[in-house]
């Protein structure tokens, strides 16, 4: 189990492979640190079938799950671990609403996808799902633990 600084929250922050494959990396990973959050863990990664159905593991009575994981495995990923106040719900909203068309311009969704089913980016939902994930897609000893020392011009 991956330790947790109790005084931080943390959310699991995933581009999806049209993000990927679209060039989308960069862009998208400049809106967290411009927004001052910290990173903590990156990685690219080809996802495996079983931990793409665990990650949705909530939606697989949906019909469009089966449509989801083979998404979600069709190409690799940018896994993250940003850090910071209130970073679950600021995330989700840097990301837009989970169809892009209702998402507004300036938000991730907004400003790149139009389908729910190519929607470039995740976040996590809740704290608590947040930490559920984070230990699902890392490994320990994948998370590096440092504070940016920019962090008494940001908090
Ligand atoms: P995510 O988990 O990927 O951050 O997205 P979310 O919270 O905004 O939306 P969620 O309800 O968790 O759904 C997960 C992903 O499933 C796909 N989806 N397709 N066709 C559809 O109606 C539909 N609804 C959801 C999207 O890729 C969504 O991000
Ligand atoms: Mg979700």
């Amino acid at each position: 189990r991956l330790t947790v600084n109790a005084a931080s929250e943390r959310s699991y922050i995933m581009i999806k492979p049209d993000g990927v494959q679209r060039g989308l990396v960069g862009d998208i990973i400049s809106r967290f640190e411009r927004k001052g959050f910290a990173l903590k863990g990156l990685k690219l990664f080809q996802t495996p079938q079983d931990l793409a159905e665990e990650h949705y593991s909530e939606l697989k009575e949906r019909p469009f799950f089966p449509a989801l994981v083979k998404y979600i495995v069709s190409g690799p990923v940018v896994c993250m671990v940003w850090e910071g106040p209130g970073v679950v719900a600021s995330a989700r909203k840097l990301i837009g609403a989970t169809n892009p068309l209702n998402a507004e311009p300036g938000t991730i969704r907004g400003d790149f996808a139009i389908v729910s089913g190519r929607n470039v980016v995740h976040g996590s939902d809740s704290p608590a799902n947040g930490e559920r994930e984070i230990a699902l897609w890392f490994k320990e000893g994948e998370l590096v633990d440092w504070e940016p020392t920019v962090l008494p011009w940001v908090l």
